[in-house]
């Protein structure tokens, strides 16, 4: 037998010409493809060539869309245009719209060269001082809770994967139990419970007629849910809405998921950047706790430390009784051991040592005071600017009346396509912009682009 074949023909791929090539719609050799071909010979022996086309075992892999909010900072990217602004991710900058390294964090980081810190790897539960301080930071140092050792935490990849952690738990251990979340919420917690297998659907929050809460909605499809289901509530600064409950309206809703027995799942992502003060912003989850409900909380160091990179938050389960803690906690490492190990240490310590240290704590409140007010101070030019200019007798205060980073302009795909095709402004086609990426200077600019798309594109 004669057999010549190219090295790089992968087993699998050998094909008998006559045999296999019959169909010639299922036959690789007749399109693209890197087939052996085999052709038999008077003596019998077998002469294999191989044909190198293209082909690969994942064909079938389509393209995937471009993520929402990550994909419209890569299209900013490639935007040639000087006037280009990005108002896409929520991610604070400058007035000289530069990313921003909190001085603290300077600071924390000097001291942790100074002493020479290790890079073993840390427990599956993270580093033991950030998940006490991240615990202390969300429920207060003196709650009750905390002293009775209810809340089972352990340190997560940010925000999103301490929200996938917990979406882990809810599937293996409330299998079948819904997760409800806010229409419209933040885009990725529909893909983190898909992904985790957790069934979800949407109650009402936003109102598009009053551009506020549309709280009955949010009650009534609160309670219409099966009992016992979890739902996702955002702390404080909603995403993207910048609408939040107020405190009795905190207490309706508590009194709803009390009544229906449900569970309280808190997504607290923007901690002292809806009000500028981490105490205030942490309120809502201070309520409920105060009830004596059981809860969980994912939270995340990216914005309010500004630490977007070093992949630092916490995941954190109160419970009813110590002994509980314990159990739930052993079950979250052991969740974590198969995704990922353990955590990253950098962000953790650099927590650790701002939250520890009161001469850096009391800095950190200062910078977090410093970036929640500029972007109140352009919320409020951007609207000046708005009403200012746009002479059709508009309403536009609910700029004002929206907290956080971002503002919810109500523009639509169509619109806030024009804004970036037309005008260069990148920002999530649901119509959010992002206010910690806007400077004093581009709050004209910024105004006369969201005019001109409201009025001349429907
Ligand atoms: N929850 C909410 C509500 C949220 O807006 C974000 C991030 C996260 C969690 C997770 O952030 P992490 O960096 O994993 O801790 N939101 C911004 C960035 C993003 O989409 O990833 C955003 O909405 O622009």
């Amino acid at each position: 037998m004669a057999s010549t074949a190219l090295p790089s023909v992968c087993p699998s791929a050998v094909l008998s010409f006559q045999d296999k090539c019959k169909d010639k719609t299922k036959c690789a050799f007749f399109g693209k493809g890197k087939q052996t071909l085999s052709i038999k010979t008077k003596s019998n022996g077998q002469i294999t060539m191989a044909v190198a086309v293209n082909t690969s075992r994942f064909d079938n892999i389509t393209m995937a869309p471009p993520d929402p909010i990550l994909g419209v900072s890569e299209a900013f990217k490639a935007d040639t245009s000087e006037m280009k602004l990005n108002l896409g991710v929520g991610a604070y900058r400058t007035e000289e719209l530069q990313p921003y390294v909190l001085k603290v964090v300077k600071k924390a980081e000097n001291l942790m060269l100074e002493r020479g810190e290790n890079k073993e790897y840390l427990p599956i539960e993270g580093l033991a001082a950030f998940n006490k301080a991240t615990a202390e930071l969300l429920f207060g140092a003196d709650n009750p809770v905390l002293h009775q050792q209810r809340v089972a935490t352990i340190q997560g990849l940010s925000g999103t994967g301490s929200l996938r952690v917990a979406a882990a738990l809810i599937e293996r251990y409330f299998p079948g139990a819904k997760v409800l979340i806010s229409s419209p919420t933040w885009g990725n917690h529909k893909n983190i419970f898909n992904d985790a297998r957790v069934p979800w659907s949407e109650y009402r929050y936003y109102d598009p007629k009053t551009v506020g809460l549309d709280f009955d909605g949010m009650i009534a499809d609160i309670k219409a849910a099966p009992e016992g289901s979890f739902v996702l509530l955002h702390g404080c600064a909603h995403n993207p809405t910048g609408i939040d409950p107020t405190l009795e309206q905190w207490e309706k809703i508590a009194d709803v998921i009390q009544e229906k027995n449900h569970f309280p799942f808190f997504d607290v992502a923007y901690q002292g950047f809806a009000s500028g003060s981490l105490d205030e912003d942490a309120s809502s989850v201070r309520l409920f706790a105060a009830r004596g409900m059981e809860l969980l909380v994912a939270q995340s160091y990216s914005k309010n430390l500004g630490l977007y990179a070093e992949r630092v938050g916490a995941i954190n389960v109160l419970c009813s009784s110590a002994d509980a803690a314990v159990r739930v906690k052993s079950q979250l490492k052991r969740i974590a051991r198969p995704m990922y190990s353990n955590p990253p240490v950098h962000g953790a310590r650099i927590v650790a040592n701002v939250v520890g240290n009161p001469d850096f704590f009391n800095e950190w409140k200062d910078e977090m005071e410093m970036m929640a007010g500029r972007i109140k101070s352009v919320r409020q030019k951007l609207y000046n600017n708005l009403s200012a200019k746009d002479k059709s007798g508009k309403d536009w205060s609910f700029v004002l009346k929206q907290i956080g980073m971002f503002s919810f302009t109500g523009l639509n795909k169509a619109q806030s396509d024009n804004m970036t095709d037309k005008w260069h402004i990148y920002m999530t086609k649901d119509g959010r912009i992002s206010l910690a990426g806007l400077s004093a200077a581009k709050c004209e600019y910024l105004a006369d682009a969201i005019i001109d798309s409201y009025h001349n594109v429907s």
